[in-house]
């Protein structure tokens, strides 16, 4: 059976998504970020890089939200588009991958936890993650999924993440305009799926306090010395 290390932020959420729609066996492991389980010698050998997800499949682990998302779509032959349009879904899952996540992340750490508010980084995230949306948005007029006609990992990526815009772009009203991103996510939401997916994140008490342990395990950089 596998294991999966998830907590409930956007990129366990993609995962959880996953494993819900393809029925696969699964043992869901808690990995409580504020209290730094991440930081444990047993999940650094599961996942180096300290965050979730992770997943155990036998004797084979994969970390990295869209790694495994790929993973198990190649070992299941379940939501990957036609073959003729793989190189176009692997660019797309990238551009979640290494451009929507990473920015949007960015934009909500310099707008809101930053211990200094420094106008260019706050500007440079913004202004990436709201031109990295929108191409997202752009890319959904007129198609249904990300991949055309058919539902792909792609759209589970982009679903994991879409519903925190508001809060990186601080605009409350900004799926009226990202609107098609907003469908897609209605859509998704609406599938027993991935109300199971919302159900896993709520069903284990996650620390939600930030305290001075949870900044130091999610934000070591700020204790760290400063750098020339
Ligand atoms: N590229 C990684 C990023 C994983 C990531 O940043 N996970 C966050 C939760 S969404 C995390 O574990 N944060 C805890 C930490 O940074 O210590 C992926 O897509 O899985």
């Amino acid at each position: 059976m596998i294991e999966f290390f998830y907590n409930a932020a956007p990129n366990p959420l993609k995962v959880s998504l996953f494993l819900e729609e393809s029925g696969l066996k699964y043992r869901p492991i808690p990995i409580d970020t504020k209290r730094g389980d991440q930081h444990t010698d047993g999940y650094r050998a599961i996942n180096p890089n300290a965050k979730v997800p992770a997943i155990k499949d036998g004797d084979v682990t994969v970390f990295d939200s869209n790694a495994i998302l790929l993973y198990l779509a190649e070992k299941t032959g379940m939501f990957l588009p036609p073959d003729q349009q793989r190189g176009e879904m692997l660019s797309w899952l990238f551009f979640v991958a290494t451009g929507v996540g990473p920015y949007s992340g960015q934009a909500f750490h310099f707008r809101n936890m930053a211990p200094e508010k420094l106008p260019y980084a706050i500007k440079r995230y913004h202004y990436e993650a709201n031109r990295h949306w929108q191409l997202i948005d752009d890319r959904l007029e007129g198609r249904r999924y990300m991949m055309g006609d058919k539902y792909t990992i792609v759209d589970m990526a982009v679903w994991g993440w879409a519903p925190r815009i508001p809060f990186v772009l601080e605009e409350e009203t900004a799926f009226e305009r990202l609107s098609n991103i907003k469908r897609l996510l209605d859509e998704l939401d609406s599938r027993p799926a991935a109300g199971r997916a919302h159900e896993l994140s709520k069903s284990h008490k996650f620390q939600v306090d930030m305290d001075d342990t949870a900044m130091r395990n999610l934000y070591p950089q700020i204790f760290a010395p400063d750098v020339a």
